[in-house]
């Protein structure tokens, strides 16, 4: 039986959850603080006290990615993962990306206009954010829906988390349309309304 210890808040849980509803997996869910200081036994499980952590028996994964690759792959869903080396390269590169380039701007302004009221952009982090999302999107497909083109992976389960506040930061309406277009694809699909419900 698989174990995610998440919290509903977190946007990296988020991913993982938007993966097993898409794999119908069944998952016991343990809700960890967001706010620190994260309980012991906790911490005795993730090193860093980050959320999420997925147990599979003696497994422990403590990166959110990592998770999406592990199931993806531990169900034989190439289609998720990708079938060729090729097209794991083109997924894990939106990932890492994501993870790497976007997520420290992106909280920058999340920091303020979602946990804590009005943005302050005095130092120009909402056009540091517009400068990387613009950049991001060049990854996108171009037709989309998804991701990668027509077929929903787990860039897909990354994005849902990771861009999940996009439509409350204080942006150009007409910065990243392929993330944009992407979100809205994801809005009509039942897995991703489970695992933000
Ligand atoms: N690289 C980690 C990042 C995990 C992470 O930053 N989780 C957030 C919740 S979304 C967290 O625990 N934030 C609180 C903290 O940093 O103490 C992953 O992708 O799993």
């Amino acid at each position: 039986m698989l174990t995610l210890y998440d919290h509903p808040g977190s946007t990296n849980a988020i991913k993982v959850r938007v993966l097993l509803e898409e794999l119908a997996l069944p998952c016991d869910r343990v809700e960890v603080p967001l706010d620190g200081p994260r309980p012991a036994d906790y911490v005795a499980l993730h090193p860093f006290g980050l959320i999420p952590t997925l147990v599979d028996g003696p497994l422990v994964v403590t990166e959110s990615n990592v998770a999406l690759r592990y199931l993806a792959e531990r169900e034989g869903r190439t289609d998720l993962r990708g079938a060729t080396p090729a097209e794991r390269a083109r997924i894990d590169g939106l990932l890492d990306s994501l993870s790497l380039e976007l997520r420290p701007a992106l909280w920058g302004v999340e920091e303020f206009a979602v946990h804590g009221g009005a943005v302050d952009d005095e130092d120009g982090r909402v056009a540091a954010l517009e400068g990387k999302l613009t950049a991001y999107d060049r990854l996108l497909d171009a037709d989309g829906p998804w991701a990668t083109g027509v077929t929903f992976t787990i860039a897909d389960c990354a994005l849902a988390g990771r861009a999940l506040h996009l439509s409350k930061l204080p942006l150009d309406p007409a910065c990243a349309p392929r993330l944009r277009r992407v979100m809205a694809a994801l809005e009509e699909r039942p897995g991703f309304r489970t695992a933000t419900a």
